[in-house]
């Protein structure tokens, strides 16, 4: 069938609105339509070239919601009209990492979603004949996608895609790394580096657990009434801390943060949220996404003396169990997406799109088809 798609032809260049083949759903895969997709910076990451893993031409975007419209043969956890949000981490439940119970990092597929293919070796998408890749697995800037069926969460039916369609990334990795990764208890003092689409998640599932102190870091002010909204009990702007961050956040939180959350991308700010940890057990957990070749440093005598240092991805959430509960949480009104959605605009504008996220004007942008 032919789609409507945003595709990258190259790194660095805008993205271009074509028509492009779109191939039926093979053996365990799912055609849906996708009705709106939020815009992330990993997809800016990958269109800029820094990712070295970007592979081009592409069909980009990750954070999508949709309607199955077919499947393929074998396929029986989804059935045409289901409402869908794709996956970038999976959730197949049979691989060593799944039934592991230790990682949201299901491996099953792997190998071929890295190599912007789908598990038998070949893309479903092509422009008269030449091969487009997917991205992510997901793809979610065109009309329709086809994914592993083993790469889509069903979710209910009254929900608004243009708003859950978040829950595909940006959501999901916040909150999830509070509650998933981290484990944050009440009454923790928790420490937010970026007030940015993924920290304002932090916040709020920091808040939902809840949380003693909020402190929440970040160089631009105006981040600041969003974030207290979701439940920031303290504001510190680094510009504006009179000597070492570190001492004044250790001094705030009366000994160091409980759990420290790196939001940005910073190896300099992951030193630093690892340091503002109270001591013998204070955890930070990265998940900002570093750039190419970049690396992080303490001073070991920091882990010597209890502080711990991890990541997560995708919020630690298993995809298929735990996005249709946040779907839920956003529905019975616990957590709060409709004012982190700043803008919405359709496919043809996606590149705007991609521009008011540069300037650090939107939290999230959503395209919608
Ligand atoms: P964003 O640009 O919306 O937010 C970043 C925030 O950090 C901004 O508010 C900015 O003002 C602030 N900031 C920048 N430098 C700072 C500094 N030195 N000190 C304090 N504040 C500073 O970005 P986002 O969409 O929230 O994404 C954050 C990171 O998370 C990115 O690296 C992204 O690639 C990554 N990410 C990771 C996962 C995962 O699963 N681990 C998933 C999605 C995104
Ligand atoms: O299993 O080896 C693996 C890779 C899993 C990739 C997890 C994604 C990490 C987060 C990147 C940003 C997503 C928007
Ligand atoms: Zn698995």
């Amino acid at each position: 069938m032919d789609v409507k798609a945003a595709v990258a032809f190259e790194a660095g260049k805008p993205l271009t609105i074509e028509t492009v083949q779109l191939e039926n759903p093979q053996a365990g895969e799912v055609l849906v339509e996708i009705k709106a997709t939020g815009i992330c910076h990993t997809d800016a990451f990958t269109l800029s070239g820094a990712d070295p893993e970007g592979l081009f031409p592409a069909i980009l975007g990750h954070e999508g919601a949709g309607v199955v419209v077919e499947v393929g043969p074998g396929v029986t956890s989804v059935k045409p009209g289901d409402h869908v949000i794709p996956l970038y981490t999976p959730e197949c439940r049979n691989c060593e990492y799944c039934l592991s119970f230790k990682t949201n990092l299901c491996q099953a597929i792997r190998g071929t979603q890295g190599r912007g293919l789908m598990p038998n070796g070949t893309s479903r998408f092509s422009i008269a004949g030449k091969m487009i890749h997917h991205y992510m697995g997901t793809s979610t800037f065109a009309n329709y996608t086809v994914l592993p069926e083993i790469a889509v969460a069903k979710i209910r039916e009254d929900a608004p895609f243009d708003k859950v369609c978040y829950i595909g990334c940006g959501v999901t990795t916040g909150i999830g790394a509070v509650l998933y990764t981290a484990k944050v208890e009440p009454g923790a003092n928790v420490v937010v580096f970026g007030l940015g689409g993924i920290g304002l998640n932090v916040i709020q599932g920091a808040r939902m657990v809840g949380a003693n102190m909020i402190v929440g870091v970040d160089l631009n002010p105006q981040k600041r009434v969003l974030a207290e909204k979701l439940g920031m009990t303290h504001f510190v702007n680094p510009k504006e801390v009179e000597g070492d961050l570190v001492a004044h956040l250790v001094e705030l939180t009366k000994g160091g943060a409980d759990y420290s959350f790196e939001c940005i991308g910073n190896v300099n700010v992951m030193r630093q949220a690892l340091e503002c940890c109270h001591k013998g057990w204070g955890v930070s957990i990265i998940i900002g996404v570093a750039g190419a070749g970049q690396e992080i440093s303490t001073r070991p005598f920091q882990l010597v003396t209890g502080r711990v240092w991890k990541g997560s991805a995708f919020g630690g959430a298993r995809g298929r169990t735990d996005v249709p509960k946040i779907v839920d949480w956003y529905m019975d009104g616990k957590i709060n997406i409709d004012d982190l959605i700043t803008n919405v605009v359709p496919v043809e504008q996606i590149n705007e799109a991609f521009d008011l996220m540069h300037k650090g004007e939107a939290i999230r942008t959503v395209v919608t088809f």
